[in-house]
Order: C-alpha cells, then sequence, then structure tokens
C-alpha cells in the first residue's frame, strides 16, 4: 500500500484526513519529529485554527527547515488549510509569526462588511488560468463547476499575476467582492485552503490526484464554465438528535416541540440508526450532518462510549463536516473523582472525528454570568477554552429558545418582536427567551442577549433552534432568524419548522441566513437532502450539486 507521510504537529481533526487517504487506498505514516521528515516521500501538513498558534509550535519543534528542505528537494508536499497559510510569509492574524515563506504574499483577514466570519462553507476553486480551461486540463483534479468546503477568517488576497509570474497556478473563490487564493500549485507543491478530506467527492479528487502524483487530469468534456457558479453556496445540514430509546439502543429521534415521546404509548421515537442516516445524508447531499446528543444533560458524556463510536464509524465514510452536541461542558467523572474541563470532553469528540462541537446549556450559563459582570470575559468557558485551542470555527452554539409573550414592549428588558397573531392572553408582543437542559428550564436571557456574548466568546457560529417551530413543518421563524442575524457577524444556521423544499426557499430568500437545517422531514422520508436541492437550483438558488463518488 502507498505510504504518505502526514505531520502532526498541532490540535485539530486529523482524524478525517487519514480516514479520507485510507479510503484512497494508501496508509498514513506519522511525522512526530524533525527528523522523520526526510524519511518522507510524500509529506502532508494539516492545520487548522489559529495562523499564530500553528506556526509557533510548528517552528518551536523544529519544523521549519527540515520541511522547506522537503520542498527544495521537489519531492511531493501538500499542504492543507493553514497548511496552506503556513507556506505564506505570515498572517495578519498574528503578524510577528512567520510563516515558511515558500510563497509570497500574507494573509489577510475577510472584510467585515455585509458578510459573515468566519467564511464558513463550500466555495469554488476554480483555476485562474485560460490555459487549463482551454485545453480541458485540470490542475490536481480541480474542477471548476466543484464545490469544496472552506472555514477559515484569513486568506490571501488574489491579485492577477503575482503569484503567477513565480509560477504557482492559482485557483481562486470569491466571497462577496474578495477574490481570494483556494487553492495554488506549483511542481511537487500543492496547496488548499479549503479542506479536501470534507469536500465530498470533489475534495477526495484532489486528494487523490495528488496521492497518486497526478498534477494534470483531464476535465470530463461535459463541463460548461459558463454555467459555473462562483462564490458560497447555500448549505443544506441534516440534523440527528440521538438517544437511547427504552431497549437502550442509540435511536434518531424527532419530536415536536422537543417532545420526542410517541403520544400514543409514550415510547421513545424511533427513527433509524445513527451512523447509516448520516451515510445516507452525506450520499444524498447534505453540505453537513449533525448529532445532538439530545440525553446527554442527564449522563456523564466520558461514559457515553457508544456516541463516540458513532462519530468514529460515521467519519470513516462521511466526507463532510460533522459536528456534535450534548454535554459539551466541565464534567464530574465519578470514576476519576475529577472534574473534566469541557476542552477535555471536546478533545475526545475531535479526536473520534468531529469538526466541530455544539454547546447549549453551557453557553446559556455562561452568557448569564458575561452580562452579570458588565461584560468580563474570564478566558475560562467552555467555549473560549475550545475556542482558543480549536479556532472559532470548532464552537457552535446551539439556541434553544422558546417565546415569552407580553403585551407591550415595555412590559419587559427583553428584545422584543411583534406578534403577527395574539398571543394566549390576546399578547401583541414576545420575546424569545433562552432555555438550558433541553427546553426544560426556562431562563431571563434573551436570545439576542445570548448570541452577541458567546460572538464575543469566540463562538464561530449559532446554530438557531426554536421550541416553538421544532417539528411543526410550518417553516422556519423568519423573524427569529433576521433579528439574530442582524446582531452578529458570526454565521446563522436556522434550525426547526423545516417541512418542505420551499420552506428552504423561503429562508434563503427571505433572510441572509448562512445555512438552514432539517430533521424530521428527512428522517421521516418525506423528501430527500437531493430533492431539497433540486428545488432550490430550480429558484435559482446556489447550492452546491451532487457528485459521485470517486
Ligand atoms: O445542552 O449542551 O447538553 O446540548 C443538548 C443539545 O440537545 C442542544 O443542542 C439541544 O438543542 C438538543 N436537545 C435537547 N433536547 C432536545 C429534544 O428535542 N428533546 N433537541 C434537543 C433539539 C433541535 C434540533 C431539531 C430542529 C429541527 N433538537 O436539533 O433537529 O428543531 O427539527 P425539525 O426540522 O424536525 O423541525 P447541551
Amino acid at each position: 500500500m502507498p505510504t504518505v507521510h502526514l505531520l502532526d504537529y498541532a490540535a485539530g481533526n486529523i482524524r478525517s484526513l487519514v480516514n479520507a487517504i485510507e479510503k484512497l487506498g494508501c496508509q498514513v505514516e506519522w511525522v512526530t519529529s524533525p527528523e522523520d521528515v526526510s524519511k518522507a516521500e510524500k509529506l502532508i501538513l494539516p492545520g487548522v485554527g489559529h495562523f499564530g498558534h500553528c506556526l509557533s509550535q510548528f517552528s518551536n519543534a523544529g519544523y521549519m527547515e527540515p520541511v522547506k528542505a522537503h520542498i527544495q528537494a521537489g519531492k511531493p508536499f501538500m499542504g492543507i488549510c493553514v497548511g496552506l497559510q503556513a507556506l505564506f510569509e505570515g498572517s495578519a492574524e498574528s503578524p510577528a509569526v512567520p510563516g515558511l515563506a515558500v510563497v509570497k504574499g500574507r494573509l489577510e483577514r475577510f472584510r467585515n462588511d455585509d458578510k459573515s466570519v468566519p467564511h464558513i462553507g463550500w466555495n469554488s476553486a476554480y483555476s485562474q488560468s485560460k490555459d487549463h480551461h482551454s485545453s480541458g486540463q485540470s490542475v490536481y483534479g480541480l474542477r471548476p463547476d466543484s464545490k469544496y468546503y472552506y472555514v477559515h477568517s484569513y486568506a490571501v488576497p488574489y491579485r492577477e499575476g503575482e503569484l503567477e509570474k513565480d509560477g504557482w497556478s492559482v485557483a481562486t473563490a470569491r466571497y462577496g467582492n474578495e477574490e481570494f487564493v483556494g487553492a495554488l500549485a506549483r511542481e511537487n507543491v500543492l496547496a488548499t485552503q479549503f479542506h479536501p478530506e470534507k469536500s465530498g467527492a470533489a475534495g477526495l479528487r484532489v486528494l487523490k490526484a495528488f496521492l497518486e502524483g497526478k498534477q494534470s487530469q483531464a476535465l470530463p468534456p461535459d463541463i460548461s464554465l459558463s454555467a459555473t457558479q462562483k462564490g458560497l453556496t447555500r448549505r443544506i445540514i441534516a440534523c440527528l438528535d440521538v438517544r437511547a430509546n427504552d431497549q437502550g439502543d442509540l435511536v434518531v429521534t424527532k419530536g415536536d416541540q422537543y417532545d420526542v415521546r410517541e403520544k400514543s404509548d409514550n415510547v421513545v421515537r424511533n427513527l433509524g440508526k445513527p451512523v447509516q442516516k448520516a451515510q445516507q445524508y452525506y450520499e444524498q447531499g447534505a453540505d453537513e450532518v449533525t448529532f445532538l446528543n439530545i440525553t446527554s444533560f442527564r449522563d456523564t458524556p466520558l461514559k457515553d462510549m457508544p456516541m463516540l463510536e458513532v462519530l468514529r464509524q460515521t467519519a470513516a465514510t462521511t466526507f463532510v463536516p460533522l459536528t456534535i452536541g450534548g454535554g459539551i461542558r466541565d464534567t464530574f467523572d465519578p470514576e476519576t473523582d475529577r472534574t473534566v474541563p469541557a476542552l477535555e470532553v471536546a478533545t475526545l469528540y475531535f479526536k473520534s472525528g468531529a469538526d466541530k462541537v455544539s454547546i447549549g446549556s453551557d453557553a446559556v450559563t455562561a452568557a448569564e454570568q458575561y452580562h452579570a459582570s458588565n461584560r468580563n470575559l474570564t478566558g475560562k468557558t467552555a467555549i473560549e477554552t475550545i475556542s482558543e485551542a480549536y479556532g472559532a470555527q470548532a464552537v457552535v452554539v446551539s439556541v434553544d429558545p422558546r417565546r415569552v409573550y407580553v403585551a407591550s414592549p415595555e412590559a419587559t428588558t427583553h428584545h422584543t418582536l411583534k406578534a403577527t397573531a395574539p398571543g394566549p392572553q390576546g399578547e401583541m408582543y414576545y420575546w424569545y427567551a433562552c432555555t438550558i437542559k433541553g427546553g426544560r428550564e426556562t431562563r431571563d436571557l434573551d436570545v439576542i442577549q445570548l448570541v452577541t456574548a458567546v460572538e464575543a466568546m469566540g463562538a464561530g457560529e449559532i446554530l438557531l433552534n426554536c421550541i416553538d417551530k421544532d417539528g411543526t413543518n410550518s417553516g422556519f421563524d423568519l423573524e427569529l432568524v433576521k433579528s439574530v442575524k442582524a446582531a452578529v457577524k458570526i454565521p446563522v444556521i436556522a434550525s426547526s419548522g423545516a417541512g418542505n423544499a420551499d420552506h428552504f426557499a423561503e429562508v434563503f430568500q427571505r433572510t441572509n441566513v448562512d445555512a438552514a437545517l432539517g430533521a424530521g422531514m428527512f428522517h421521516r422520508g418525506e423528501w430527500t437532502v437531493k430533492q431539497v436541492k433540486e428545488e432550490l437550483s430550480k429558484k435559482g438558488l446556489m447550492i452546491r450539486r451532487f457528485e459521485e463518488d470517486v
């Protein structure tokens, strides 16, 4: 079996990359010291999160010179995400930390104009070389009509000709009105800002081309360049609420308004097996898969090994981003008689194949303390510690708001919205109160207070549920989505209420939400993800088209 060496130097989910390489028929050997670099024929430098954090660790461990020597010797080298960034001279993220300077240029932060930062989702890697397209050739399997998964806040701005004059082939993506480097290649070097191991069939194709040393490949004859849409697609996420049923098996379940028991006989509704369902949604073209362990506020997650196993098995076959939520907080472990910090709990999940963790109840408690202390950041919350170690993009905050009706905006100190239909006592206003423990406890904190606090703490994304809408198949709560989008710069995922493709179209057309999530309609087989995407495409919304596996 051909071998590829992977450089292991910093935190991050490397499991997925190993899974992708193994799926492509290669085996991985680890580079764990600078001396190992000379043993490598093909070397991959992965990396997620913070440029300064990664590059300092990389340089302190003594990797700078051996890696430069590997590249200069003409041996195959691939950099992924921060691994691409490392090739440049430096980054505005940590101006004092130097990069390898194999490529001229520096990374800049995306402008916070009318777009969310981080840039999360599926975007192009479109070759800037007219020669490639006219000769029908692709660089390392990159296709102009494919989409790849990106997650980053800093990028190399593309300036025509600048990298090309040093012999680089450049493929770019566009975010808002910023054109940036998505991938670059020259002789033995390939680097991608996107994650090929998380980019479905399109990404596996690029990884395969690198592993097989195929710098140049024929493009399929039927690619229509004029139909290629550049830019970030709308993301469709399939969400699996998972819990043990009354027999103790982990099942995908789904209720309405968070009640997952059948009305007739009070048993937990069983809608399938988590690993199988996740695989099915991946094959249907889901852009991400989210698992929520919905009973973890009762159990200690450290004992929750079946959930880790679900994640491990899913990550071996599902090459899109995986999020896991439920029980991410400081946890007392009776077996070892100590409190395990949230960061350690999250690390267990990242090591098993998660790309992001989702924090619910603990985020509410942290936000309450943040507001009570006059917006003081302690640096000790789960959000802060995980974001610091793994990067903001790895921390999602899952919000479970419930409506509280009031007669007038003056009747509360909270951020109110005008009701379209009167509340139970004829009230014409409401505010969204945050809840914890799966909606069982309502807190005196509104959703805007929560999302602004967690953004300040370093959360990278908001998963915006709505208990009133959950399982109703009546569409997303557009007013809630709009108000949260207006309050934060980080991406927001609309959740709760999806019942058909039109609901997805509606939330994308009437709000500037970044992604939308569905659960029940997919689990019950009423719609496939593929059908939803086809409908969105017909309405002119840009989505990632389905690609057959490599
Ligand atoms: O508080 O950090 O331990 O996390 C617990 C997590 O479990 C939270 O993210 C919370 O949202 C979730 N959760 C807890 N109890 C339930 C429940 O349903 N009883 N599920 C629950 C939340 C919401 C979405 C759902 C959408 C879309 N489920 O995941 O999938 O509402 O549904 P739909 O498309 O069918 O309308 P912690």
